[in-house]
Order: structure tokens, then C-alpha cells, then sequence
């Protein structure tokens, strides 16, 4: 199977490569942030609108879920936050002239990057089977079309609702509703390729799917572990929380196999000093391999267990279940099965040892790096039994993080957008609704690809994002796509799933976060969550897009009004004139929700209740938080062959492609680079600059292909390899998923790499 590099495209995929940069943010950021976003705005829209991200009466930053400190800058917003802003609230417009003058055929050879830089959706569209071109389509016409398709399936389940991360609670919850009304459990939602692990473990071992760190425990942590994520591009307002941490005093680690800018160096631009020098932020690097990270802390917390004192007894016997089976797992750790599943000297795990005995409070971060691989559970369930053992979790300064990476993508999964909802959640909404919801789970995001590639599911609707590009295995997903009935996209901007479309097609353009929101009831503003469960409003200010937009939740109720009949009992009109009356449905069904339209009026919002966190309190089947003993695992690689990690550029936000730079890395005008230890390199005869296909090799023995990558010698850990993200989801098998989450092995595909044909 080979993918070609899109045809016919004026972007030219050129890499050129210079020297990596070791700190992030300072003035040069600021300038960049500028010249993007004015060229997408114009000043005077880049002033107004980058003013009111993140303030406590404007709209959360579609960027990043990285929480609001209390005390606000007058720019409370990153380099990256603003170009995810400049993109939505960009001047660009994709009208009906625009589908008139580009075919489906068209757009479907286009870069992902070509077709986000045209700008936004003005018109719902219509691509009507057969034809090649979409036309506009009234929104009744539209909502027409849907519910012929939902009513000739001889089952809900044979529709997928999917959910990106970027849509409210509200329209969250009343999506959820809708299917769950419709009779279908089959809600996915990007969060089976994110945190899903995270979750799993999460709730198994300490009773809830979340973190539990407010911001100030950060800033009171005497150590901060920063595991498998790249703060300095994806989460860069976390860098200022790390900046406060060590000013006060607190140690921070980073594990990765890169060395990354943001966690070197933090200029930030926001203070005097942050300008000019800077702050070292790294106390200890440990340059760990691709999925060496559950030996690496299985082996720390033989170690602790091994130095008298070390465990905290007292809330081990009080608040702990499995203890003993895990110490025994624990003991067996061997130094040099570990040194070799990660890479690390002997010293580097001694030095990690002292700054974890010297702590009091430690906060464990990670993103994608932990949450990809196959053992991705075990591997978080591994930082709890860390954190567990010295009793870091349920005091101030201490906890689990897992950051999060769509703004609400957190939210979305509180609000019941999951294929396997709680019994007591359905029980809630159906007492709440006066109906029976389904269930039986649903697809997550990976089944729900295997029942369109087998004719199982013939609708799909998508809430949000680009399921095409961001799935794994394209060629499969794609090829899933188009032997749908029907493919629906409620969006923001163009992107290749509306391009790879089933028999029948729909475009429903929606307003987005920067957007004023008028209904019938007056002026409307939505909720989020945030990574840390606080709940805040979001409210838009600019004029619309087009005026022919509808919201996310107008689209759900009418959509569900004209599906399931006028005389359904659910209120959908009154809740598309005023979204407070959906706020007071949700304070009903969702704990920790009560007087929702009274505290969110609150400037800044509220918490949600965390029980371990609030209270030392694990709601697990144990009743206690429990200990885990999983076997040790870590990749093990043919010979020859490299590790490879999919991951983001600092130009990018998931398939929205900003700009073909990598600035901290060095990476400028292209895309299409793989980076390799130099030493691998040599071992491998790949010349820094050479251009390679990386194949990808799996057990079901079918060869995935992505031709035409530079070589860039680069210090990452040995025997691995990075490369972005969504260009080499071709090479990920839609069957290699984490066990237990189900979510994609993206972080860790084992390539070959071969001298591509045209070098
Ligand atoms: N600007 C911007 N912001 C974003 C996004 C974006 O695309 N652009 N995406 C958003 C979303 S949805 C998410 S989920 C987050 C993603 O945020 P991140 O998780 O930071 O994103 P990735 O680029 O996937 O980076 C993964 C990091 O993990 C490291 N890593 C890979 N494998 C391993 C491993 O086995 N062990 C360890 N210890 N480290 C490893 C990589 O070197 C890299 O530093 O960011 C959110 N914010
Ligand atoms: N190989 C590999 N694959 C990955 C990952 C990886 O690290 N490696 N990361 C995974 C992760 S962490 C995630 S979260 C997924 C992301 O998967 P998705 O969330 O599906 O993808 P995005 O690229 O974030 O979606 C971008 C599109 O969302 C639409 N959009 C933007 N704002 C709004 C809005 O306010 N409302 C609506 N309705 N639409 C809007 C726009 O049309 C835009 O084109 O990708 C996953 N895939
Ligand atoms: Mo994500």
C-alpha cells in the first residue's frame, strides 16, 4: 500500500533544517504569533479578539484544555493559543462559489494544509450521490437528508455519532441525548485516541478518570515529573505554572526521548526576564526510549520500597488495596532489564531517586508519550503505584496529571459522550428525560472504523474534527469512509473528511468559540471544562462568519426535532432558544453539576468535585485506591528497524496544518522529515539529508508505506524515530491499539526504512 504525497498542490514540501532551538517563548514567539494571525485577521480583528482569549468575561482558547490562573495577564494566551484563534477567526471564507469551481476529486488531492488555509465553511453543503461537486443545500433540506438515512437503518446502531473536543457542554450534552434517544450508545469521541488510557487507569486505580491537581498544587509541587509531553508547543501556558513551581522552589524532571525546547529553556514573554535570559526550567533529563517508562518507575518504586522510611505507611494501610502483590512485583525489578528497556545510565535513575526521597509533594504530568503504546495502561497504572506509595495523591501539591489536549474534550466525556456510559449516568438521564436509553456500549473510535469498513455502520456524523485524517491506518479509515450511506461534518473549516466522503455528503457549518451566539431566548454563552475540572463560561464576541450559520446546539435540536418527531417529549426548542434550561437539565443528570446556572455565572467558574483529591476518598470497586501488578513491558525490536513516534509540530493543531515550521526543532518548509539518532543513522546508512519511505511492519504482514521523508540526524534516544502526525498515520494498523483503552498505538510503530525510489 503506498500513499502519495498530495498532487497538484502549490504547497512544496521542501525541508530545510538548522540548528534546534533550547528555549521556547520570548520575543520571537511574539512576532510569530503576530504575522500569523494578521494575516489570517488583520490588525484591528488580531487586537480585539486576541484581548478577550481566556478572560473572565470572553471565550476559552480553542487552543489547549490548560487551565486560567486566578490573576490574569491582560494577554492571558500563548503563541499557539493565538494562532488557534486566528485560524477560526480568520477573514478567509470557503463559499458555495468555492465547492462550484473545486470538485470533491479535487479537494481529495489537496494537502490537509491547502485546504484548512482556505478558510471558513460559510453555507451548509450538499454532495449528492454521484455527483462531484457539492451544492448549497437549505438546513431543512439538510436535516431532511439525515433523517431519511437514520430512519431506513434497520438499527440506531447502525449510526456513529463522533465528537471532537472543541464542542460545549451544552451541545455535548445534548448530542448525547439525541443518539441515546435515538437508541444508540455509539458516541466515540477523539478522547479513544487521547487520554483514553488515562482514563482506564485512572478509574481502575484511584476511582476517577481525572486528574487531581488544581493549578496550585503545581505551584506548591517540591517535585514536578513532565512524562511524554511537549508543554513548549502543546500546552504552553503550562510553561509559566512550571516557571511559578520553581520559583518556589520545586525540581523538575522531564522523560522523553527528545530533548524539548519549552522544557529546557522558558523566556516568557509575558515577564521582564522572560524576555532576555529566561528560566532553565529541566533540573533532570532522562533521555528515556519509546515505552521504556512503566520499567522505568517499576524499578523507582522497587527502590523506594528498598530505602527504610521511604513508603508512606500510614496512608498505604488507610487508603490503599493490593499492596502486597504489587511489592512482590516490585522486588523482582532488575537494573539491567531496566537500563535496557530505557536507555538510561545507572546514575541518571540514582539521581532520579534522591529528588523523589527530597520530596514531599510530587506532581506526575503526561500527555500522548504515555497514553499511544500497547502497555499504555499498565504504564499509568505503574505512576499511581508511584505516587500511591509515598502518598501523593489527596494532599496539597501532589497528584496525578494528565494533561489534556482539546479545549473540552474533558467536558465532552462529563457530559456522557462515551460509547460506554456509566449505568448510573443512563439511569440519571432516563429518569431526567422520562425514556429508556440504550445499553449496550457502543463503537469506540477504532470499532466504529471496523463496522463502517464492514458495512455494519452506514451513517456517520461527526460533531467536530477531521476523523479521516486523524484515525489511524488511512488507507483502511478511508476506504471505511466511503462505503458509508452517509457522511456528515459539522464544521468550522475544510478538511479531508469532507473530501473522502460516503455514497452521500453533508457540510453543516457552525460557529465557532470566538463567535457571538444570538437565539431566539437573546445572546447565549456555552460552558467548558478545563484539564483541572473547573467549569467556566466561554463567550464569543465576533460577528459570525457568514450569516448563515447555525451553533452546535441549535443544530442538535433542530436536527433531533425534525428525527424524532414534533411530539417527542424532550424540549428541543425551548433549549435552542436558551441554553440556561439545558445548563438546569444538566445540573440534574450530572453530579457535581447542582445550581450550574448560579455558579457559572461566577467570574472564573467553579470546581468540580474530586473525591480523591478533595477528600481522600477512592470510589473504586475496592473502595480503596487501588495498588496494580502488571507484568513489565516495553517494545522489543527487530533488528534494523527504529521506533518510530507520530507527534505534533509547533506549527500544527492536530490536522490543522498553521505553517510548514517546526521552529524548536529546527524544521522549516516542510513536513515530511524523520528524525533519527545520528548513531542509529550511521548503524543504518542514512545520510542526514537523504530521503527515505518509512515502512511500517505489523503482524498481520500487510506493508504500510509513507514515501518521501528527509533523514534529520537529531538527538533523539537511541533506536527510536519521530515523525508527524497525520502524514504517517498510514503506517499505524488500525489493530495495534493499547490494550484495555483501545486507543491506537500511535507513539510506537516499528518502521524499516528504505532509500525512497525518487533519491
Ligand atoms: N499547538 C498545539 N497544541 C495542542 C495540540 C496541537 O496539535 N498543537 N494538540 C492538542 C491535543 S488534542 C493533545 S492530546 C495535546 C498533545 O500534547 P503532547 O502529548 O505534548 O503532543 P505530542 O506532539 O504528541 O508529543 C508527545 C511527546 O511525548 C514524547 N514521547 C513519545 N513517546 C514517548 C515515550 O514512550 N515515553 C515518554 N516519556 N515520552 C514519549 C514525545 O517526544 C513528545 O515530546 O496537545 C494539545 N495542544
Ligand atoms: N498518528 C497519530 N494520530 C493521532 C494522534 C497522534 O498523536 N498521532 N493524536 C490523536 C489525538 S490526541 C487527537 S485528540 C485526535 C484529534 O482528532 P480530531 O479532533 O478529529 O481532529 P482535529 O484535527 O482536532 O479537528 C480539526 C477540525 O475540527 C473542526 N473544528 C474546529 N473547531 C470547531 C468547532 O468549534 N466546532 C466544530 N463543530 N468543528 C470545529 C474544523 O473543521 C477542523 O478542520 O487525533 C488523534 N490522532
Ligand atoms: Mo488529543
Amino acid at each position: 500500500m503506498a500513499t502519495k504525497p498530495p498532487q497538484g498542490d502549490p504547497v512544496q514540501d521542501a525541508p530545510k533544517v538548522a540548528e534546534r532551538k533550547r528555549a521556547a517563548a520570548g520575543l520571537p514567539a511574539i512576532g510569530h504569533t503576530l504575522r500569523m494571525a494578521h494575516q489570517q485577521m488583520g490588525v484591528k480583528r488580531t487586537a480585539l479578539t486576541l484581548l478577550s482569549v481566556n478572560q473572565k468575561d470572553g471565550f476559552d482558547c480553542p487552543g489547549c484544555a490548560w487551565p486560567e490562573p486566578e490573576h490574569r495577564h491582560k494577554a492571558e494566551f500563548c503563541e499557539n493559543g493565538a494562532k488557534a484563534v486566528a485560524e477560526e477567526a480568520t477573514l478567509r471564507r470557503v463559499t458555495p462559489e468555492f465547492f462550484a469551481a473545486h470538485p470533491v476529486s479535487d479537494l481529495a488531492r489537496r494537502s490537509g494544509y491547502w485546504l484548512g488555509q482556505q478558510g471558513r465553511l460559510t453555507h451548509p453543503m450538499y454532495l449528492p450521490e454521484g455527483a462531484d461537486h457539492y451544492e448549497p443545500v437549505s438546513w431543512e433540506r439538510a436535516f431532511d437528508i439525515v433523517a431519511e438515512e437514520l430512519t431506513a437503518l434497520s438499527s440506531p446502531d447502525e449510526a456513529v455519532f463522533y465528537t471532537s473536543g472543541r464542542t460545549s457542554n451544552e451541545a455535548a450534552f445534548l448530542y448525547q441525548l439525541f443518539a441515546r434517544k435515538l437508541g444508540t450508545n455509539n458516541l466515540p469521541d477523539c478522547s479513544n485516541m487521547c487520554h483514553e488510557s488515562s482514563g482506564s487507569a485512572l478509574s481502575e486505580t484511584i476511582g476517577v478518570g481525572k486528574g487531581s491537581v488544581l493549578l496550585e498544587d503545581l505551584h506548591q509541587a517540591d517535585l514536578v515529573v513532565v512524562a511524554g509531553q511537549n508543554p513548549g508547543t502543546n500546552h504552553p501556558r503550562m510553561l509559566s505554572a512550571l516557571e511559578k513551581a520553581k520559583a518556589n522552589g520545586a525540581r523538575i524532571v522531564s522523560v522523553n526521548p527528545l530533548p524539548e525546547a519549552g522544557l529546557e529553556r522558558f523566556k516568557n514573554p509575558q515577564t521582564p526576564k522572560g524576555l532576555t535570559t529566561g528560566t532553565s526550567l529541566t533540573d533532570l533529563f532522562l533521555q528515556i526510549r519509546i515505552g521504556g517508562d512503566q520499567a522505568l518507575f517499576r524499578l523507582l518504586n522497587k527502590l523506594i520500597l528498598d530505602t527504610p522510611g521511604a513508603v508512606d505507611e500510614e496512608f498505604v494501610r488507610a487508603h490503599t488495596h493490593g499492596f502486597h502483590a504489587f511489592a512482590e512485583a516490585a522486588r523482582a525489578a532488575d537494573w539491567d532489564e531496566t537500563l535496557a528497556a530505557t536507555g538510561l545510565a545507572r546514575e541518571d535513575v540514582e539521581r532520579f531517586l534522591r529528588m523523589v526521597l527530597d520530596s514531599e509533594r510530587i506532581v506526575v504530568c503526561w500527555a500522548m508519550g504515555l497514553t499511544q503504546h500497547k502497555h499504555s495502561v499498565p504504564m499509568i497504572r505503574e505512576i499511581v503505584n508511584f505516587l500511591l506509595l509515598r502518598g501523593n495523591i489527596g494532599r496539597p501539591g501532589a497528584g496525578v496529571c494528565p494533561v489534556r489536549g482539546h479545549s473540552n474534550v474533558q467536558g465532552d466525556r462529563t457530559m456522557g459522550i462515551f460509547e460506554r456510559p456509566a449505568p448510573a449516568f443512563l439511569d440519571a438521564l432516563g429518569r431526567e428525560f422520562g425514556f429508556a436509553p440504550p445499553r449496550e456500549h457502543g463503537y469506540d473510535v477504532v470499532r466504529a472504523i471496523r463496522a463502517l469498513r464492514d458495512g455494519e455502520a452506514k451513517v456517520f456524523f461527526a460533531m467536530g474534527g477531521n476523523f479521516v485524517s486523524a484515525s489511524p491506518d488511512t488507507e483502511v479509515t478511508e476506504a471505511a469512509m466511503r462505503r458509508a450511506r452517509l457522511t456528515v461534518h459539522v464544521s468550522t473549516k475544510l478538511n479531508r473528511s469532507h473530501a473522502v466522503t460516503g455514497a452521500r455528503a453533508l457540510i453543516l457549518p457552525t460557529l465557532g468559540r470566538t463567535e457571538r451566539d444570538l437565539q431566539a431566548g437573546g445572546e447565549q454563552f456555552v460552558t467548558v471544562e478545563d484539564s483541572m475540572g473547573m467549569v467556566h463560561a466561554s463567550r464569543g464576541r465576533l460577528e459570525p462568519a457568514s450569516p448563515h450559520l447555525l451553533s452546535e446546539p441549535a443544530i442538535v435540536c433542530r436536527l433531533a426535532r425534525r428525527v424524532l418527531g414534533a411530539e417527542d417529549d424532550v424540549p428541543w426548542e425551548e433549549f435552542e432558544k436558551d441554553y440556561a434550561t439545558v445548563r438546569d437539565r444538566i445540573a440534574r443528570v450530572v453530579p457535581g453539576f447542582e445550581d450550574f446556572n448560579a455558579r457559572v455565572a461566577h467570574p472564573g467558574g467553579f470546581a468540580l468535585p474530586h473525591a480523591p483529591r478533595d477528600e481522600r476518598r477512592f470510589p473504586t470497586a475496592t473502595g480503596k485506591a487501588n495498588f496494580t501488578a502488571a507484568p513489565v513491558e516495553y517494545p522489543h525490536l527487530p533488528e534494523g528497524r527504529l521506533l518510530l513516534q507520530t507527534l505534533r509540530s509547533h506549527d500544527q493543531y492536530n490536522t490543522t496544518i498553521y505553517g510548514l515550521d517546526d521552529r524548536y526543532r529546527g524544521i522549516r518548509n516542510g513536513r515530511r522529515v524523520v528524525l533519527v539518532n545520528p548513531d542509529d543513522a550511521e548503524a543504518l546508512q542514512l545520510a542526514d539529508g537523504s530521503y527515505v519511505d518509512l515502512v511500517s511492519e505489523w503482524k498481520d504482514g500487510v506493508e504500510r508505506r509513507a514515501p518521501g521523508f528527509r533523514v534529520v540526524h537529531y538527538p533523539t534516544a537511541r533506536g527510536c524515530a519521530a515523525a508527524y502526525y497525520p502524514e504517517t498515520n498510514v503506517l499505524v494498523p488500525l489493530d495495534a491499539t493499547a490494550d484495555v483503552s483501545n486507543t491506537p498505538a500511535s507513539k510506537s510503530v516499528v518502521v524499516r526504512l528504505e532509500q525512497s525510489a525518487t533519491d
